[in-house]
């Protein structure tokens, strides 16, 4: 096992990642921007390092200031968390090029599943069911315009370099084909460096439901069953649960059977995410994560596991110490992810946190680095505390939910916890009746309140 571990990250993950190391006895090196000096996961570790000035570019995303620190401090593995380098495959090379294990899957699996057209065709080629379109990049407009014909309207193109719902552009007939290639590949040009284009039918109201799975390194994978995170704005997950209102256990059995096949058919490793948009009771593959995601703790309650530790494990070379039978789901889960932002206008609220106090209780988990003094920076994504409870069936869940929320204060900063209240007071929410169209009405309305 690892004795010493370096974590490539900040806030609430690296806090998260630093946890899993102490409990396992392993020692963890934190590293961390001039911004970040003061910050929880800074304090909590045996070790740090600062690595560069408050811009992620020169402090978070410096692979050699990294790498270098990784060195000086003789860690032996390095855990990416989420964002920043945990999906860069050049780094995962980078890392195992000096003799340090990367925490993640191997650097083919990321450059695969970060092309989203080789994504696709592999997930086809290895049985996941995938959005009906064009076989790989669409070359031209007129080829996007025949396609599109055939398949018949509304469609959607999308960035071949992109994800994440960026570089996507819906056309509604044939007027709107050509001008929606053209902006497609103008903007993922300038976007990615990369204009590559492929075509698919638009579904017009599908969840998204995402499947977690964990293989080690001799070849086996289980999942871990699915979360629904259907409710997103601007692409930014703010609601997650598990298991999805729409799906039963048949359906959960036979989707996450088809994932660990497909994963054990690419010979796989350590945590992945399989995505898919759920529509008339169908799956379809929209795109893989090869990190550790936000939402993961969710997928631990109702599981038991513990994701990171289970990271750590199969990267040293272990097997997964369980299997698939092994793997069950009690009762039910919701994250509640906090933003230091405007709950009606999403602006950015960075800033001293003048009073803070977090809910407990039985079933209520808050992962976050934040305390009464601290100072958010500005340079970093909003999100500051994760807000997860369990319950045993989905009412007593929600119940919870709204107790620790009704709890949690947080002074000096706007946060979107009055934002989570509204939600999980609308009818549609407590039925478990919503899809990935649903926040953006309900922002509109809210904002004018
Ligand atoms: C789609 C889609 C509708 N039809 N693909 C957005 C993020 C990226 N991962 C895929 N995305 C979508 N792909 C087809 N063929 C609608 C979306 C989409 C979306 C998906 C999941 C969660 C929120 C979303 C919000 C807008 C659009």
């Amino acid at each position: 096992m690892f004795e010493k571990i370096l974590i490539a990250n900040r806030g609430e993950i690296a806090l998260r990642v630093q946890r899993a190391c102490r409990e396992m006895g392993i020692k963890t090196v934190a590293v961390h921007s001039t911004a970040d000096s003061e910050a929880m996961h800074v304090r909590l570790a045996d070790e740090t390092v600062c690595i560069g000035p408050p811009p992620a570019r020169d402090s978070y995303l410096n692979k050699a200031a990294i790498i270098s620190a990784a060195t000086i401090t003789n860690a032996d593995a390095i855990h990416p968390g989420y964002g920043f380098l945990s999906e860069n495959a050049s780094f995962a090379e980078m890392v195992a090029d000096h003799g340090i294990t990367f925490i993640g899957p191997s650097p083919e699996h990321i450059k695969m599943m970060g092309d989203k057209v080789i994504a696709k065709q592999t997930a086809k080629a290895i049985g996941i069911p995938v959005v009906p379109g064009s076989d790989g990049a669409v070359p031209d407009a007129d080829t996007a315009a025949q396609l599109a014909g055939e398949m018949g309207y509304p469609v959607l193109i999308k960035a071949s370099a992109g994800g994440g719902g960026r570089g996507m552009k819906v056309a509604n007939n044939e007027s709107e084909i050509r001008e929606a290639f053209s902006t497609a590949t103008t903007e993922a040009k300038a976007a990615f460096g990369n204009g590559e284009v492929y075509m698919e039918k638009y579904l017009g109201r599908p969840r998204h439901i995402e499947i977690q799975v964990l293989g080690d390194k001799h070849g086996n994978v289980v999942h871990l069953g699915e979360r629904d995170c259907s409710l997103q704005r601007k692409h930014q997950k703010i609601f997650e649960e598990t298991p999805s209102p729409a799906l039963n256990a048949k359906q959960r059995d036979e989707i996450g059977e088809i994932v660990c096949a497909a994963m054990r058919k690419i010979g796989y490793y350590n945590a992945g995410t399989v995505e898919f948009l759920y529509e008339d009771g169908k799956f379809y593959f929209i795109e893989m994560n090869t990190r550790l995601q936000v939402e993961h703790p969710v997928t631990e309650m109702v599981t038991g596991l513990d994701l990171v530790r289970e990271q750590i494990r199969v990267s040293a070379g272990l097997e997964l110490g369980f299997s698939q039978k092994d793997v069950t789901f009690e009762g039910w889960a919701m994250e509640c992810r906090i933003n230091a932002e405007n709950p009606r206008t999403f602006a950015p609220s960075p800033g001293k946190i003048t009073g803070y106090h977090a809910p407990g209780g039985r079933r209520v988990r808050v992962d976050s680095g934040m305390f009464a003094g601290f100072k958010i920076p500005p340079h970093y994504d909003s999100l500051i505390a994760k807000l997860i409870v369990q319950g045993s069936t989905r009412n007593e869940c929600l119940m919870r939910m709204r107790r620790a929320l009704h709890e949690y204060v947080i002074d000096g900063i706007d946060t979107t916890i009055s934002l989570h209240q509204a939600v999980l007071a609308e009818q549609d929410i407590i039925d478990g009746s919503y899809d990935i169209r649903w926040l953006e009405n309900f922002v509109a309305e809210f904002a004018k309140k």
